[in-house]
């Protein structure tokens, strides 16, 4: 049974244990999204904890995105996970080993190993976030330092990664960040898992983890199926739908127009020319807003690029256009204070329609509430002045966390904590919403 707060939570200590599990996850250049499971850099949680680094040591926060950054590839991709060589290969599944052979020519620096994935673009979010709360010379040269290679990482997506009609596309589930959404079913069902390879023997993360809280065995499968398709063609971005999953995420390019903006923010800040930023934001916020609401929904929702059909799933990712100006921001207000969102006892912003016959509220991103996406949403409310609902997501945050803990997730209902414990992000961002 969870435990519920009856006296409000103590603020201090929450922000003391937040400090310590930050920490703890430091690893000298970067930090871990937690010890056990995620032993290596992780490319949007170093955005979400840079954030809350901010607010304790503005150095190490822009050390974090530096340490990323330090991996980007030549061709401009910054990559999901920076491997740490002194990590054993088989501490975490799949390793650097699968990913191998990255390029040459346009890949990682020599002798940097990563994967050839990308994920949501929040860093320059994140840095603009960081430089409005922090400002100063310090905070000027790393922004001078930071803001060209962000805007090289946003070159390659909306060079290499444009797809249908201006639209940015991914090709795994793992680039959306949200890894086994219901959203994701259907284009995975078309993908041919190939001969069993034994996935549960080489999966780290049921070691650490709870089978049921995770995804399964049938979606690893499917997810190295993917990685290999991808790899075996030296990650290269020519002809995407012919990949075996390509898709446009809701999430993904709402975040990366929002980024977008923040760029043209930093580009101000350096004295370069904002030009090209305004109008890609502007451009991609105009398709998202135009191909990818579906009103029967309420929400935003994903395409199948290969088929070229939308996917009718009412997921969190769905909302995130709600970062953008205009669009249909009434009827996804509607949508996140209603019941698929927020029935009464609901905290935060659950990850997956509440009310679908497929909700699995233990299940990573198939229902629990998640303290990084609920924090999108929170500072979507607050920027178009929606403050009480705003201040509630916060509310929420703070009592998921002082009830059940620094938790990778959490039960939207219960509260109760799932996943691993010591998650940096929850730390970051709970000190974000205590600022
Ligand atoms: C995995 C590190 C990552 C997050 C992702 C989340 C999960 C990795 O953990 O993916 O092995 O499943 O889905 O969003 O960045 O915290």
């Amino acid at each position: 049974t969870p435990v519920r707060s009856d006296t409000g939570p103590d603020l201090a200590d929450l922000r003391r244990r937040a400090a310590a599990t930050l920490r703890r996850n430091w690893r000298g250049k970067a930090t871990v999204p937690t010890a056990a499971l995620y032993p290596h850099q992780w490319s949007w949680d170093s955005a979400f904890i840079a954030i809350g680094q901010a607010h304790l040591h503005p150095r190490r926060a822009f050390a974090e995105l530096t340490a990323l950054l330090d991996a980007q590839w030549g061709d401009g991709r910054v990559p999901q996970i920076v491997f740490n060589p002194a990590v054993p290969e088989d501490a975490y599944f799949p390793g650097p080993a699968f990913w191998r052979p990255l390029p040459r020519r346009g890949g990682p620096p020599p002798g940097v190993s990563t994967t050839g994935l990308v994920q949501p673009p929040v860093h320059a979010a994140a840095v603009l976030t960081i430089a409005e709360r922090h400002p100063g010379e310090a905070t000027d040269a790393a922004v001078r330092r930071l803001y060209p290679e962000l805007a090289r990482f946003h070159d390659y997506l909306f060079d290499r990664r444009r797809v249908a009609s201006g639209l940015v596309g991914i090709v795994h589930p793992w680039e959306s960040g949200l890894d086994n959404s219901p959203a994701w079913d259907g284009p995975l069902d078309a993908v041919d898992p190939g001969p069993a390879h034994g996935i549960t023997g080489l999966r780290r993360d049921l070691r650490h983890a709870d089978a049921g809280h995770r995804p399964t065995d049938a979606d690893y499968a499917r997810y190295m199926a993917v990685v290999a398709a991808y790899r075996d063609r030296g990650y290269a971005d020519d002809d995407l739908p012919s990949l075996p999953f390509c898709v446009v995420d809701p999430l993904f390019c709402a975040v990366l127009a929002w980024s977008e903006q923040a760029l043209a923010a930093l580009a101000r800040r350096v004295g370069a020319d904002p030009g090209r930023h305004v109008e890609r934001a502007r451009e991609l916020t105009h398709q998202v807003h135009t191909r990818l609401f579906d009103p029967a929904l309420g929400c935003y929702v994903a395409l199948d690029v290969r088929t070229g059909r939308a996917v009718a799933k009412r997921t969190v990712a769905g909302l995130a256009p709600l970062l953008l100006p205009g669009g249909h921001r009434p009827v996804l207000l509607d949508t996140l204070a209603g019941p698929s969102f927020a029935a009464p006892g609901v905290r935060g912003v659950p990850s997956y329609d509440l009310t679908a016959a497929d909700a699995d509220l233990r299940r990573y991103w198939r229902g629990p509430t998640w303290v990084n996406t609920t924090w999108l949403l929170w500072r979507a409310l607050l920027a178009h002045g929606e403050t009480e609902h705003a201040e509630r997501l916060a509310a929420d945050v703070v009592c998921l966390v002082a009830d059940a803990g620094f938790r990778e997730y959490f039960h939207p209902v219960t509260g109760e904590g799932l996943g691993s414990d010591h998650f940096s992000w929850t730390a970051a961002l709970l000190l974000d919403v205590l600022a």
